[in-house]
């Protein structure tokens, strides 16, 4: 194989795919992207239409969306660790989870960050407003979801807990987690602490002053001295 990630520090897919990675501990070349350059935005387009991060290549074949890179690498890719389980049931148990966190936490949260870039005069205050609700009601339904469990989908961390690191990691600079959510609160922590997450927030700690939302983020992330 040989693989190459596109990929960008900031962004949470991408974090997703790295910690994927990490805990698989597979060989990935990495090419930084940078898509506001017009000539970078159009050679990406021309390997993967939708233009989005991270994009995965194998050799001359693009491998994209996140959940199904991961998906690739944990069937082709030698490594004896995994992250979706072969039990078909555990697999869908972690698979909806990891839909879950894409669609119910990264996706509101990156509209909040959408919003943050809208040029003066065309911010979207109802989208915000749903966005924010959003969240709040994923934080909820989740919390609950994670009484008396370590990890979100079965005992061992999976692609589940991948997708939900990032997510949560940025989402929370938007809406904070509520004290009442004890349970999810918990799981964050373990998330921050698990050693794939806490070495690709650490490789994008000098990129953190660009982001965004960067005035809701823990100044622990920032400078790991003040944890
Ligand atoms: N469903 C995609 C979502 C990827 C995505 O939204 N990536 C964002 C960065 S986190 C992106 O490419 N944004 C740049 C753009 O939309 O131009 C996946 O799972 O890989």
């Amino acid at each position: 194989m040989d693989l190459t990630l596109h990929y960008h520090p900031l962004s949470s897919y991408c974090h997703k795919v790295l910690i994927a990675i990490d805990v698989l501990g597979i060989e990935v070349k990495k090419r930084l992207l940078n898509l506001g350059d017009p000539e970078e935005r159009a050679s990406h387009l021309a390997l993967w239409p939708t233009g989005k991060m991270p994009l995965l290549v194998d050799g001359h074949r693009p491998v994209p969306e996140s959940s199904i890179m991961i998906e690739y690498l944990q069937r082709h890719a030698k490594s004896d660790r995994t992250l979706i389980p072969d039990a078909p049931d555990a697999a869908l148990e972690v698979r909806l989870w990891d839909r879950l966190f894409d669609l119910h936490v990264m996706t509101p949260m990156q509209a909040l960050t959408a919003d943050l870039l809208r040029p003066e005069g065309q911010h979207d205050a109802h989208g915000v407003a749903k966005a924010r609700e959003g969240l709040s009601s994923t934080y909820a339904f989740i919390d609950r979801h994670l009484e008396g469990r370590t990890w979100v989908a079965g005992e061992a961390f999976s692609m589940a807990d991948c997708a939900a690191a990032p997510a949560l990691f940025y989402a929370v600079t938007y809406v904070p987690l509520s004290p009442q959510h004890v349970h999810l609160a918990a799981y964050f922590e373990r998330l921050m602490d698990h050693p794939s997450v806490a070495s690709t927030i650490d490789h994008a700690r000098p990129y953190f002053k660009f982001y965004p939302g960067r005035s809701g983020l823990s100044r622990r992330f920032f400078d790991p001295a003040t944890a």
